[in-house]
């Protein structure tokens, strides 16, 4: 099987002024589809060849994992942004949100506060347990909640340096700041929903 790039959601500058143009033209259009491309590479011809990107992501480690793990989470990142996203969540994700993390408030300060502290390469995540409460997770490299059965993907923050090198050089914190203008709580909600 061929995988392909997912067209963006929006256009390359709909998600301008908190992230530029040219920062999807690299982000999307430069590291997103390396890893595709290696992907597409790297499975011919393998146990790989004909399982889906979640199954490879399931059973693969090194390199292959590597690649295929960095497609879902691009794309999964991309869902989280909107050109109308940003304010806050509503519904039963709201009231999931107040109940494990006391406010919204509270929920963005510590996702802000962890997401900032990763070192390194990596993602920040909420993410749904089994009994239902949310957590925050953080992840290194291409590593992703996906290997844990029992957590389910809610909203995701790519936190290395190639997503806000070009519009805020070293500056995490205020990509972070520009991130909270972009969410996407409709898909976010979506995910709590599964
Ligand atoms: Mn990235």
């Amino acid at each position: 099987m061929v995988h392909t790039l997912p067209e963006l959601p929006y256009a390359l500058d709909g998600l301008e002024p908190h992230f530029s143009k040219e920062t999807l033209e690299y982000h999307y259009g430069k590291h997103h589809k390396t890893y595709i491309d290696t992907l597409n590479g790297l499975i011919p011809n393998t146990e790989y060849a004909d399982l889906s990107l979640e199954e490879i992501i399931r059973k693969a480690t090194g390199k292959l994992f590597n690649q295929a793990a960095q497609v879902w989470n691009h794309t999964f990142y991309w869902n989280c942004l909107s050109p109308q996203g940003g304010g806050t969540p509503t519904g039963a994700l709201a009231t999931a949100i107040d109940k494990s993390f006391g406010s919204f408030e509270e929920f963005k300060k510590s996702f802000t506060e962890q997401t900032i502290a990763n070192f390194g390469s990596g993602w920040g995540w909420l993410v749904k347990k089994a009994d239902g409460s949310l957590a925050i997770v953080e992840t290194s490299n291409a590593a992703t909640p996906l290997t844990d059965t029992t957590l389910v993907p809610l909203l995701t923050c790519d936190i290395w340096e190639h997503a806000y090198y070009i519009d805020y050089r070293n500056a995490r914190p205020k990509y972070m700041e520009a991130f909270w203008n972009l969410v996407n709580w409709e898909f976010v909600a979506k995910n709590f929903a599964a």
